[in-house]
This record gives structure tokens, C-alpha cells and sequence, in this order.
């Protein structure tokens, strides 16, 4: 891996922390009025996939998308804006946090309905089939998504029919406060199980940027050549409540221990100490990364604040009213 994409998977990873770590920091100035689901600590995934993905490869999502329509190079203060609830957000304010949706990268939609963009990207898998074009979709789910019925229903038809999906798994152990434990058999790893339903399986450290850009790019390639549907199982940790900007770690059912554990395998120090080790990282140039970042950032939410609400006359528009897909 040359030392740029690298440094690139460094700095995606210390914007996308620096934009939700904000967004909980300004949470409680009520601007921001839908429920938001940060992806504190989970951003490798975000980085290295959307970074291994190309721009004409499409994405569906989850309630916890941020990260994944940044990472897709999803546009900072259209975001914002969006969850700002106004009109120069990326759904035109309409959505919110969970419906984030921006065809100009790819990002074909986020939904707060677990599983329900499962089969939406399969079908843009059909499509690229049908189409012959060499692209793949990419679809990102929790691990708690893998319990929809729907999920097999759609890993059975993509290995049916050899379709051009990436199943990309984000493993947080939890989904809201279940943990795995309580919700699926005891030694039946996720990946295991999918790999027996005729989908070739992979897990891996979520918190290795590297790792998982070179596992999702050596994927995507496979896929492109013909070789069928893969799963890919990063395991992670989201640091902050399930839904909000606060930390939960008090309520019960996890443990201060556990979420600590997982804050030492912080996934942007474990970059930065590699890349020092490397002489690929300076000090000074940390700080400037870091510095731009909060440009980048506070440009955003300047821009979310100044957006217009949307008109009244637009309510029951088509946001995508008139445009090609
Ligand atoms: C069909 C459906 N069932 C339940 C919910 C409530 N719910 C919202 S997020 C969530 C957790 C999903 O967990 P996971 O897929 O692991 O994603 P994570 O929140 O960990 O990123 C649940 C159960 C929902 N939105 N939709
Ligand atoms: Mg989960």
C-alpha cells in the first residue's frame, strides 16, 4: 500500500470522528431534531471501504450511516444540513440522520428500518448484472440486521445468482442493548454462517484501517472478475449510546471495562502509531490534518445553519423528481 493511501485512510478517519464527535457536542442546541446513531469508534470500517469502493460502485445503509456515506465521499455540510433538517441537505432535508441519500457519489440510501435496504442492494446488484457494467453494490449491516429474515432471503438469491454484492458486516456485538450473546448461537460465528449459505466469508479486525482496505479491495476485485457475492465480518465497537451523543456504559448492560478495552484498540491510534512507526506520520503533520479537519468541519455546520427550512409548497415533492438513474 503506497504511502498516500495511507495517510488518505488516516485523515478520512480523523474527519469522519471529528464530524460526529461535533455533531454530539452541539447536540443539545436542539438544532438538530432527528435521532442521530454515531459511529464513534467504528470509523475503519467507514474509511477503508468507502475508500476501496469507486465512485460508479453504489452503497445502501443503515440507521448508522454517517460514516459510510462520508467514507463514499459523501459531502460534509450537505450532511450536516440534512440533519439540520434543512433544504441544502443531501435529501433535501427531508430525511434527516437516517435518510441520508446523494446519487452524485453513489450513496443510494440509509434507512431506519433494520434490514430494509438488505434487498434494495441486491437489486442494484441485478441491475449492474443486467446492465453488464463492471460495478458492485455494496450493502453495510449491523450485526443485528443479520437476524431479519429478509437477510437470508437475499444472501440465498445473491449466491443464487452470482450477483455483484458486497455484504459488508459491522460487527459492535451489539444491537441496541443486546448484546450477541443473548441473540444468536454460541459459537456460530456470523461469517461461518453465511459462508455455509453459498457466500464466500471473511472476518477481520474492524479497527485495522489497512486491514480492511486491502480485505475490501482484494473482495471487490473478485466480485468485479465474475467471482460472486462476498461477505465481509469486521468486528468493532461503537463507543456512544445507541442512539444519541451521550456515553451509556452506566445503564447496565454493558460494562465501563468492556467499552475501555475497546477504546485502547481506538482504531485512529492504532494508524497513527503504525504510520509514526513508519516515519509516515509526523507530529506536525498530525496537526495539520487535524487542523483542516476542523476547517472542513466547521465550514459544514456554518453552511447547515445558514441552509433555508424547506418551503411548506415542497412537503410532498419527489426530492428526485426529474432526475435520471
Ligand atoms: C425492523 C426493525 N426492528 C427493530 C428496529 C429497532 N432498532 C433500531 S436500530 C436496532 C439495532 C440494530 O443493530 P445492528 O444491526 O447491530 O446495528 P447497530 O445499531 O449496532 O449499528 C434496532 C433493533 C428497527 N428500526 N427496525
Ligand atoms: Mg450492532
Amino acid at each position: 500500500m503506497d504511502v498516500d493511501t495511507k495517510i488518505k485512510l488516516y485523515s478520512k478517519m480523523v474527519l469522519i470522528r471529528l464530524v460526529e464527535e461535533t455533531i454530539a457536542e452541539k447536540y443539545d442546541q436542539q438544532k438538530m431534531r432527528c435521532p442521530t446513531h454515531l459511529s464513534t469508534g467504528q470509523e475503519a470500517v467507514s474509511a477503508a471501504v468507502g475508500m476501496a469502493l469507486q465512485k460508479e460502485d453504489l452503497a445502501v445503509s443503515t440507521h448508522r450511516s454517517h460514516g459510510h456515506y462520508l467514507g463514499k465521499g459523501g459531502n460534509i455540510p450537505r450532511m450536516i444540513a440534512e440533519i439540520y433538517g434543512k433544504e441544502g441537505g443531501c435529501s433535501k432535508g427531508k430525511g434527516g440522520s437516517m435518510h441520508l441519500i446523494d446519487l452524485s457519489v453513489g450513496f443510494m440510501g440509509s434507512t431506519a428500518i433494520v434490514g430494509n435496504s438488505i434487498p434494495i442492494g441486491a437489486g442494484l446488484g441485478l441491475a449492474m448484472q443486467l446492465e453488464k457494467s463492471n460495478n458492485i453494490s455494496c450493502i453495510f449491516v449491523g450485526d443485528g440486521a443479520i437476524e431479519e429474515g429478509v437477510f437470508a432471503e437475499t444472501v440465498n438469491f445473491c449466491a443464487q445468482r452470482n450477483l455483484p454484492v458486497l455484504f459488508l458486516c459491522e460487527n459492535n456485538f451489539y444491537s441496541v442493548y443486546s448484546s450477541l450473546s443473548v441473540r444468536q448461537p454460541k459459537d456460530r460465528p456470523i461469517y461461518k454462517m453465511v459462508e455455509a449459505m453459498g457466500i464466500k466469508s471473511f472476518k477481520g479486525n474492524g479497527n485495522d484501517v489497512f486491514g480492511v482496505y486491502q480485505k475490501t479491495l482484494e473482495s471487490i476485485s473478485k466480485i468485479k472478475d465474475g467471482g460472486g457475492p462476498r461477505f465481509l465480518e469486521f468486528e468493532t465497537y461503537r463507543w456512544r449510546e445507541h442512539c444519541g451523543p451521550n456515553y451509556d456504559n452506566n445503564i447496565g448492560y454493558r460494562t465501563e471495562d468492556e467499552f475501555l478495552e475497546w477504546k485502547r484498540k481506538d482504531p485512529i491510534l492504532l494508524a497513527e502509531i503504525k504510520l509514526l512507526e513508519q516515519n509516515i506520520l509526523s507530529k506536525e503533520l498530525i496537526k495539520s490534518i487535524n487542523q483542516k479537519a476542523k476547517e472542513q468541519v466547521d465550514e459544514a455546520f456554518q453552511f447547515a445553519e445558514k441552509s433555508p427550512f424547506p418551503k411548506k409548497e415542497d412537503a410532498f415533492k419527489d426530492i428526485y423528481a426529474g432526475v435520471e438513474f
